[in-house]
Protein backbone atom coordinates (compact mmCIF):
# COMPACT_ATOMS: atom_id res chain seq x y z
CA UNK A 1 0.00 0.00 0.00
CA UNK A 2 1.60 3.26 -0.38
CA UNK A 3 -0.08 6.50 -0.08
CA UNK A 4 -0.81 7.72 -3.87
CA UNK A 5 -2.85 3.83 -3.85
CA UNK A 6 -4.35 4.12 -0.38
CA UNK A 7 -6.43 0.93 0.30
CA UNK A 8 -9.13 2.83 2.05
CA UNK A 9 -10.42 5.43 -0.76
CA UNK A 10 -11.69 8.47 1.34
CA UNK A 11 -12.90 11.22 -1.33
CA UNK A 12 -11.71 14.59 -0.78
CA UNK A 13 -12.44 17.65 -2.61
CA UNK A 14 -9.60 20.59 -4.11
CA UNK A 15 -9.06 23.37 -2.31
CA UNK A 16 -8.48 25.23 -5.27
CA UNK A 17 -9.79 28.79 -4.89
CA UNK A 18 -10.17 28.52 -1.20
CA UNK A 19 -6.11 28.63 -0.24
CA UNK A 20 -7.08 31.68 1.70
CA UNK A 21 -8.87 30.26 3.80
CA UNK A 22 -6.55 27.45 4.83
CA UNK A 23 -3.15 28.83 5.35
CA UNK A 24 -2.69 30.20 9.21
CA UNK A 25 -3.80 33.76 9.72
CA UNK A 26 -3.83 36.00 12.68
CA UNK A 27 -6.95 37.19 12.80
CA UNK A 28 -9.43 34.26 11.19
CA UNK A 29 -12.81 34.73 10.43
CA UNK A 30 -14.44 35.44 13.83
CA UNK A 31 -18.63 35.42 12.62
CA UNK A 32 -19.75 32.15 11.38
CA UNK A 33 -18.27 31.76 8.11
CA UNK A 34 -19.60 29.10 5.69
CA UNK A 35 -18.15 25.59 5.73
CA UNK A 36 -15.61 25.98 2.90
CA UNK A 37 -16.77 22.78 0.60
CA UNK A 38 -19.34 21.64 2.92
CA UNK A 39 -20.32 17.73 1.94
CA UNK A 40 -23.60 16.17 2.84
CA UNK A 41 -22.83 14.08 6.40
CA UNK A 42 -22.97 10.74 6.44
CA UNK A 43 -22.56 10.12 10.03
CA UNK A 44 -25.34 7.81 11.34
CA UNK A 45 -24.57 8.10 14.77
CA UNK A 46 -27.03 10.89 15.88
CA UNK A 47 -30.18 9.31 15.06
CA UNK A 48 -29.03 5.88 16.33
CA UNK A 49 -29.23 8.14 19.94
CA UNK A 50 -32.15 9.58 19.13
CA UNK A 51 -33.98 6.92 18.47
CA UNK A 52 -32.86 4.78 21.30
CA UNK A 53 -31.51 7.18 24.05
CA UNK A 54 -35.58 8.95 25.59
CA UNK A 55 -35.67 12.63 25.62
CA UNK A 56 -32.55 12.74 22.98
CA UNK A 57 -33.60 14.69 19.58
CA UNK A 58 -31.64 15.08 16.56
CA UNK A 59 -32.72 18.27 14.87
CA UNK A 60 -30.34 18.65 12.30
CA UNK A 61 -29.75 15.56 10.15
CA UNK A 62 -26.85 13.19 10.91
CA UNK A 63 -24.97 16.15 12.71
CA UNK A 64 -24.27 16.84 16.10
CA UNK A 65 -24.99 20.03 17.92
CA UNK A 66 -22.24 20.72 20.74
CA UNK A 67 -21.95 24.23 22.35
CA UNK A 68 -19.22 25.68 24.68
CA UNK A 69 -20.03 27.85 27.74
CA UNK A 70 -18.06 29.27 30.90
CA UNK A 71 -19.04 29.60 34.31
CA UNK A 72 -20.59 26.94 35.84
CA UNK A 73 -19.59 26.12 39.76
CA UNK A 74 -19.09 22.41 40.08
CA UNK A 75 -19.13 20.73 43.37
CA UNK A 76 -15.63 19.12 44.46
CA UNK A 77 -15.55 16.11 46.42
CA UNK A 78 -15.31 17.85 49.49
CA UNK A 79 -18.14 20.50 49.04
CA UNK A 80 -16.04 23.62 47.48
CA UNK A 81 -17.88 24.75 44.31
CA UNK A 82 -14.91 25.39 41.49
CA UNK A 83 -14.95 27.45 38.50
CA UNK A 84 -15.82 25.47 35.13
CA UNK A 85 -15.84 26.30 31.42
CA UNK A 86 -18.45 23.47 30.04
CA UNK A 87 -18.78 21.40 26.77
CA UNK A 88 -22.70 20.88 26.16
CA UNK A 89 -24.88 19.41 23.85
CA UNK A 90 -28.29 21.09 22.90
CA UNK A 91 -29.52 17.41 21.37
CA UNK A 92 -29.07 15.70 24.74
CA UNK A 93 -30.76 16.98 27.86
CA UNK A 94 -28.38 15.19 30.44
CA UNK A 95 -26.02 17.38 28.59
CA UNK A 96 -27.67 20.67 28.09
CA UNK A 97 -25.92 22.08 30.63
CA UNK A 98 -22.78 21.01 30.07
CA UNK A 99 -20.95 18.35 31.71
CA UNK A 100 -17.77 17.34 32.66
CA UNK A 101 -16.04 16.11 30.50
CA UNK A 102 -17.87 16.40 27.59
CA UNK A 103 -20.19 13.91 25.71
CA UNK A 104 -17.90 11.14 24.13
CA UNK A 105 -18.30 11.19 20.89
CA UNK A 106 -18.04 8.18 19.04
CA UNK A 107 -17.87 8.12 14.91
CA UNK A 108 -17.45 5.40 12.45
CA UNK A 109 -14.46 5.68 10.06
CA UNK A 110 -15.11 7.26 6.77
CA UNK A 111 -18.09 9.04 7.27
CA UNK A 112 -18.79 12.55 6.71
CA UNK A 113 -18.84 14.30 10.29
CA UNK A 114 -20.48 17.55 10.96
CA UNK A 115 -20.20 19.37 14.22
CA UNK A 116 -22.54 22.41 14.38
CA UNK A 117 -20.68 24.18 17.37
CA UNK A 118 -22.18 27.50 19.16
CA UNK A 119 -19.98 29.32 21.43
CA UNK A 120 -21.49 31.14 23.93
CA UNK A 121 -21.07 33.73 27.07
CA UNK A 122 -17.68 34.94 26.56
CA UNK A 123 -16.55 33.82 22.82
CA UNK A 124 -14.69 33.05 20.91
CA UNK A 125 -13.65 29.54 21.30
CA UNK A 126 -12.70 26.58 19.10
CA UNK A 127 -13.22 22.61 19.41
CA UNK A 128 -9.65 21.22 17.87
CA UNK A 129 -10.42 17.33 17.14
CA UNK A 130 -6.92 15.96 18.28
CA UNK A 131 -5.42 13.12 16.12
CA UNK A 132 -8.01 13.65 13.53
CA UNK A 133 -6.65 15.46 10.27
CA UNK A 134 -9.34 18.08 9.69
CA UNK A 135 -8.71 21.04 6.86
CA UNK A 136 -7.47 23.63 8.77
CA UNK A 137 -9.87 25.75 9.23
CA UNK A 138 -11.78 22.55 10.85
CA UNK A 139 -8.96 21.63 12.66
CA UNK A 140 -10.26 24.07 15.51
CA UNK A 141 -6.74 25.68 16.20
CA UNK A 142 -6.63 29.70 18.00
CA UNK A 143 -5.19 31.98 15.67
CA UNK A 144 -4.70 30.04 12.57
CA UNK A 145 -8.35 28.24 11.94
CA UNK A 146 -12.14 29.82 12.83
CA UNK A 147 -12.99 31.21 16.50
CA UNK A 148 -16.21 30.80 17.04
CA UNK A 149 -19.55 32.07 16.76
CA UNK A 150 -21.42 29.25 15.32
CA UNK A 151 -19.50 27.77 13.01
CA UNK A 152 -20.04 24.17 11.01
CA UNK A 153 -16.93 21.63 11.58
CA UNK A 154 -16.62 19.20 9.03
CA UNK A 155 -14.06 16.51 8.62
CA UNK A 156 -13.78 12.40 7.99
CA UNK A 157 -11.85 10.57 9.83
CA UNK A 158 -9.68 7.26 8.74
CA UNK A 159 -8.21 5.69 11.59
CA UNK A 160 -10.27 4.03 14.43
CA UNK A 161 -8.98 4.49 17.64
CA UNK A 162 -8.84 7.05 20.47
CA UNK A 163 -8.98 11.04 20.11
CA UNK A 164 -10.49 13.74 22.21
CA UNK A 165 -11.87 17.48 21.39
CA UNK A 166 -11.02 20.41 23.28
CA UNK A 167 -11.44 23.98 22.91
CA UNK A 168 -8.22 25.44 21.35
CA UNK A 169 -8.27 29.46 22.26
CA UNK A 170 -6.52 30.20 25.42
CA UNK A 171 -5.46 26.76 25.74
CA UNK A 172 -3.86 26.74 28.74
CA UNK A 173 -6.84 28.36 30.45
CA UNK A 174 -9.56 27.00 28.57
CA UNK A 175 -8.75 23.45 28.36
CA UNK A 176 -7.74 23.14 32.33
CA UNK A 177 -11.11 24.92 32.82
CA UNK A 178 -12.99 21.66 31.26
CA UNK A 179 -13.33 22.65 27.64
CA UNK A 180 -12.87 18.73 26.71
CA UNK A 181 -14.44 15.56 25.64
CA UNK A 182 -13.15 11.99 24.51
CA UNK A 183 -13.61 11.22 20.64
CA UNK A 184 -13.31 7.09 19.63
CA UNK A 185 -13.17 6.11 16.07
CA UNK A 186 -14.76 2.72 15.03
CA UNK A 187 -15.17 0.26 12.84
CA UNK A 188 -17.06 1.48 9.79
CA UNK A 189 -20.02 -0.61 10.65
CA UNK A 190 -19.96 0.06 14.07
CA UNK A 191 -23.56 1.74 13.61
CA UNK A 192 -25.15 -0.86 11.29
CA UNK A 193 -27.68 -3.17 12.92
CA UNK A 194 -28.68 -5.00 10.10
CA UNK A 195 -26.65 -8.27 11.05
CA UNK A 196 -27.95 -8.00 14.39
CA UNK A 197 -25.62 -7.23 16.44
CA UNK A 198 -25.87 -4.68 19.73
CA UNK A 199 -25.19 -1.48 18.18
CA UNK A 200 -25.74 0.12 21.33
CA UNK A 201 -23.79 -2.25 23.92
CA UNK A 202 -20.88 -4.41 23.18
CA UNK A 203 -18.56 -6.28 22.22
CA UNK A 204 -17.39 -3.55 20.16
CA UNK A 205 -14.16 -3.98 17.68
CA UNK A 206 -11.04 -1.86 17.99
CA UNK A 207 -8.19 -1.52 15.40
CA UNK A 208 -5.24 -4.18 16.58
CA UNK A 209 -2.57 -6.15 15.10
CA UNK A 210 -2.61 -8.74 17.70
CA UNK A 211 -1.58 -12.03 15.37
CA UNK A 212 1.12 -12.25 18.32
CA UNK A 213 -1.16 -11.95 21.07
CA UNK A 214 -3.67 -15.20 20.51
CA UNK A 215 -4.49 -14.93 23.94
CA UNK A 216 -7.40 -12.33 22.41
CA UNK A 217 -9.78 -14.47 20.60
CA UNK A 218 -11.75 -13.13 17.43
CA UNK A 219 -8.98 -10.97 16.17
CA UNK A 220 -9.01 -10.66 12.40
CA UNK A 221 -5.99 -10.12 10.52
CA UNK A 222 -6.04 -9.70 6.72
CA UNK A 223 -5.83 -7.24 4.50
CA UNK A 224 -7.03 -3.68 4.87
CA UNK A 225 -7.67 -3.28 1.48
CA UNK A 226 -9.67 -6.13 1.17
CA UNK A 227 -13.34 -4.50 2.22
CA UNK A 228 -13.62 -6.62 4.98
CA UNK A 229 -14.44 -3.67 8.04
CA UNK A 230 -13.03 -5.95 10.45
CA UNK A 231 -9.87 -6.47 8.73
CA UNK A 232 -6.94 -6.04 11.79
CA UNK A 233 -9.73 -5.45 14.54
CA UNK A 234 -10.25 -7.32 17.41
CA UNK A 235 -13.63 -7.38 19.15
CA UNK A 236 -13.91 -6.23 23.36
CA UNK A 237 -16.19 -7.19 26.18
CA UNK A 238 -15.75 -4.16 28.26
CA UNK A 239 -14.51 -0.99 27.81
CA UNK A 240 -13.15 1.43 30.30
CA UNK A 241 -12.54 5.13 29.90
CA UNK A 242 -9.93 7.00 31.62
CA UNK A 243 -9.62 10.82 31.42
CA UNK A 244 -6.45 11.50 34.01
CA UNK A 245 -6.85 15.63 35.06
CA UNK A 246 -5.53 17.73 37.50
CA UNK A 247 -7.17 21.37 38.57
CA UNK A 248 -5.80 24.30 40.63
CA UNK A 249 -8.03 25.31 42.90
CA UNK A 250 -6.29 29.00 43.31
CA UNK A 251 -6.35 29.39 38.72
CA UNK A 252 -9.93 28.61 38.96
CA UNK A 253 -10.95 31.34 42.11
CA UNK A 254 -8.50 34.42 40.10
CA UNK A 255 -8.87 33.61 36.46
CA UNK A 256 -12.60 33.31 36.34
CA UNK A 257 -13.05 35.10 32.89
CA UNK A 258 -12.27 33.35 29.49
CA UNK A 259 -10.67 36.46 28.16
CA UNK A 260 -8.31 36.41 31.22
CA UNK A 261 -4.74 36.09 29.06
CA UNK A 262 -6.62 37.82 26.09
CA UNK A 263 -3.52 40.70 26.54
CA UNK A 264 -4.27 44.04 25.30
CA UNK A 265 -3.39 44.12 21.10
CA UNK A 266 -1.02 46.86 20.34
CA UNK A 267 -0.85 48.24 16.50
CA UNK A 268 1.76 45.91 15.76
CA UNK A 269 0.09 42.28 16.94
CA UNK A 270 2.06 40.31 18.71
CA UNK A 271 4.99 42.61 19.16
CA UNK A 272 3.53 45.31 21.18
CA UNK A 273 0.82 43.54 22.59
CA UNK A 274 0.10 45.07 26.51
CA UNK A 275 0.61 41.65 28.90
CA UNK A 276 -0.71 43.71 31.78
CA UNK A 277 -4.02 44.62 31.70
CA UNK A 278 -6.70 41.89 29.45
CA UNK A 279 -8.66 43.13 26.36
CA UNK A 280 -11.34 44.38 28.25
CA UNK A 281 -8.98 47.22 29.57
CA UNK A 282 -8.60 45.65 33.13
CA UNK A 283 -5.75 44.95 34.86
CA UNK A 284 -6.41 41.16 35.46
CA UNK A 285 -4.06 39.69 32.67
CA UNK A 286 -3.37 36.16 34.92
CA UNK A 287 -0.21 34.37 33.10
CA UNK A 288 -1.32 30.97 33.80
CA UNK A 289 2.18 29.90 34.69
CA UNK A 290 2.66 27.92 38.31
CA UNK A 291 0.22 25.36 38.40
CA UNK A 292 -0.09 23.93 41.08
CA UNK A 293 -3.00 21.57 41.66
CA UNK A 294 -5.14 20.12 44.54
CA UNK A 295 -7.26 18.11 42.89
CA UNK A 296 -7.49 15.00 41.22
CA UNK A 297 -10.12 13.58 38.38
CA UNK A 298 -10.63 10.70 36.51
CA UNK A 299 -13.04 11.64 33.90
CA UNK A 300 -15.03 13.61 36.10
CA UNK A 301 -14.87 11.80 39.22
CA UNK A 302 -13.13 13.15 42.20
CA UNK A 303 -10.37 11.46 43.83
CA UNK A 304 -11.65 12.18 47.31
CA UNK A 305 -8.55 13.28 49.42
CA UNK A 306 -5.90 15.82 49.97
CA UNK A 307 -2.84 16.58 48.63
CA UNK A 308 -0.25 13.78 49.62
CA UNK A 309 -2.92 11.26 50.31
CA UNK A 310 -3.65 7.82 48.34
CA UNK A 311 -7.51 7.94 47.48
CA UNK A 312 -10.08 5.24 45.68
CA UNK A 313 -12.83 6.19 43.60
CA UNK A 314 -15.95 4.01 43.84
CA UNK A 315 -15.64 0.55 42.00
CA UNK A 316 -19.08 -0.28 39.51
CA UNK A 317 -18.80 3.26 38.05
CA UNK A 318 -20.25 3.82 34.51
CA UNK A 319 -21.07 6.30 32.11
CA UNK A 320 -25.19 6.62 30.98
CA UNK A 321 -25.37 6.39 26.95
CA UNK A 322 -26.56 9.55 26.80
CA UNK A 323 -23.54 10.77 27.57
CA UNK A 324 -21.30 8.18 25.57
CA UNK A 325 -22.94 8.31 21.70
CA UNK A 326 -25.91 5.75 22.80
CA UNK A 327 -23.57 3.07 23.73
CA UNK A 328 -24.41 2.15 27.46
CA UNK A 329 -22.78 0.23 30.06
CA UNK A 330 -18.97 2.07 29.19
CA UNK A 331 -16.94 2.10 32.96
CA UNK A 332 -14.48 4.02 34.80
CA UNK A 333 -13.70 1.92 37.31
CA UNK A 334 -13.49 -1.82 35.73
CA UNK A 335 -15.86 -4.94 36.33
CA UNK A 336 -15.42 -7.65 34.37
CA UNK A 337 -15.58 -11.68 34.30
CA UNK A 338 -12.62 -13.99 33.99
CA UNK A 339 -11.48 -14.51 30.29
CA UNK A 340 -13.06 -11.03 28.68
CA UNK A 341 -11.30 -8.99 26.91
CA UNK A 342 -10.94 -5.43 28.78
CA UNK A 343 -10.10 -2.84 26.96
CA UNK A 344 -8.88 0.23 28.66
CA UNK A 345 -9.11 3.92 26.60
CA UNK A 346 -6.29 6.05 28.86
CA UNK A 347 -6.62 9.85 28.09
CA UNK A 348 -3.73 12.38 29.93
CA UNK A 349 -5.89 15.56 30.20
CA UNK A 350 -3.49 16.41 33.14
CA UNK A 351 -0.52 19.28 33.30
CA UNK A 352 1.62 17.13 36.04
CA UNK A 353 3.61 14.10 35.51
CA UNK A 354 1.07 10.83 35.18
CA UNK A 355 2.14 7.31 35.89
CA UNK A 356 -0.24 4.20 35.52
CA UNK A 357 -0.12 1.31 36.75
CA UNK A 358 -1.81 -1.64 36.50
CA UNK A 359 -1.89 -4.88 38.35
CA UNK A 360 -2.04 -7.04 35.67
CA UNK A 361 -0.28 -7.36 32.54
CA UNK A 362 -1.29 -5.01 29.64
CA UNK A 363 -1.19 -5.50 26.62
CA UNK A 364 -0.54 -1.72 24.54
CA UNK A 365 -2.17 -1.72 21.82
CA UNK A 366 -2.78 1.93 20.17
CA UNK A 367 -0.87 5.05 20.72
CA UNK A 368 -2.37 8.52 20.19
CA UNK A 369 -5.05 7.42 17.65
CA UNK A 370 -2.79 5.07 15.94
CA UNK A 371 -3.31 1.30 16.03
CA UNK A 372 0.42 -0.29 16.48
CA UNK A 373 1.58 -3.01 13.74
CA UNK A 374 -1.22 -2.15 11.68
CA UNK A 375 -0.55 -0.91 8.13
CA UNK A 376 -0.11 1.59 6.81
CA UNK A 377 2.60 2.06 9.54
CA UNK A 378 3.04 -1.06 10.81
CA UNK A 379 6.74 -1.90 9.62
CA UNK A 380 7.37 0.22 12.21
CA UNK A 381 5.79 -0.68 15.93
CA UNK A 382 3.99 -3.44 17.40
CA UNK A 383 1.79 -4.10 19.97
CA UNK A 384 3.70 -4.57 23.55
CA UNK A 385 3.38 -6.04 27.22
CA UNK A 386 4.03 -3.95 30.09
CA UNK A 387 4.10 -5.43 33.21
CA UNK A 388 1.87 -5.68 36.33
CA UNK A 389 3.41 -2.96 38.41
CA UNK A 390 5.61 -0.96 36.00
CA UNK A 391 4.48 2.47 35.62
CA UNK A 392 3.33 3.95 32.14
CA UNK A 393 4.58 7.54 32.34
CA UNK A 394 1.67 10.03 30.30
CA UNK A 395 2.16 13.63 29.92
CA UNK A 396 -0.62 16.15 28.84
CA UNK A 397 -2.76 14.78 25.32
CA UNK A 398 -1.04 11.64 25.02
CA UNK A 399 -3.65 8.90 24.61
CA UNK A 400 -3.04 4.98 24.80
CA UNK A 401 -5.33 2.18 24.46
CA UNK A 402 -4.36 -1.23 26.65
CA UNK A 403 -6.15 -4.44 26.61
CA UNK A 404 -6.45 -6.78 29.54
CA UNK A 405 -7.46 -10.58 29.76
CA UNK A 406 -7.30 -12.97 33.09
CA UNK A 407 -8.71 -16.38 33.57
CA UNK A 408 -7.81 -15.41 37.49
CA UNK A 409 -10.22 -13.73 39.65
CA UNK A 410 -8.93 -10.06 40.55
CA UNK A 411 -9.82 -7.80 42.81
CA UNK A 412 -7.29 -4.53 43.09
CA UNK A 413 -7.02 -1.08 41.58
CA UNK A 414 -5.26 0.47 38.71
CA UNK A 415 -3.49 3.35 39.99
CA UNK A 416 -2.45 7.17 39.05
CA UNK A 417 0.22 9.13 40.22
CA UNK A 418 0.48 12.55 39.86
CA UNK A 419 3.80 14.25 40.80
CA UNK A 420 4.53 17.65 39.68
CA UNK A 421 5.49 19.02 36.70
CA UNK A 422 8.75 20.92 37.60
CA UNK A 423 9.44 19.63 41.26
CA UNK A 424 8.29 15.85 40.87
CA UNK A 425 7.09 16.46 44.10
CA UNK A 426 4.61 13.88 44.93
CA UNK A 427 0.74 15.02 45.03
CA UNK A 428 -1.09 12.69 45.00
CA UNK A 429 -2.03 8.82 44.61
CA UNK A 430 -5.20 8.46 42.55
CA UNK A 431 -6.49 4.38 42.90
CA UNK A 432 -9.84 2.78 40.06
CA UNK A 433 -11.15 -0.52 41.17
CA UNK A 434 -10.60 -3.15 39.10
CA UNK A 435 -12.69 -6.28 39.70
CA UNK A 436 -12.53 -9.42 37.70
CA UNK A 437 -14.02 -12.56 39.05
CU1 LIG B 1 -12.62 28.26 24.76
Amino acid sequence: MSFSKPGHHIPRRSIEGHEGTWVKIFNPPKESPPTPELLEPTNPVPAFVAATVPGVTNLTPYTIRPHLMHGTELKMWDGRELNFFLIGDNDTPDAFDGTFPGPTIRVPRGVVFHAQVEGHGQAPHTIHWHGIEPTAINDGVGHSSMEIGDYTYQWQPNHIGSYFYHCHRNTIQHFDFGLYGFLIIEPPDAYDSSDGKNVGGYPRRTAANLSQYPMFPGFIGGNLESGNPHAMTVPYDVEALWVIDDIDSVWRDQAEHAHQTFPEHGDIPGVNDEFHTNDRGKQEFFAFHDFNPDYFVVTGVNFPGRLGSTVSIRPGLTIPASLNSGVAGMQISVNARRNQTILVRLLCAAYTKVKVTFPVDVVVIAVDGRSLGVPPFGRYNKPYTIPAGKPIEMSTAQRMDVLIRSSRSLSSFGQIEYRHHLSDAFLLNGRIPIVIK
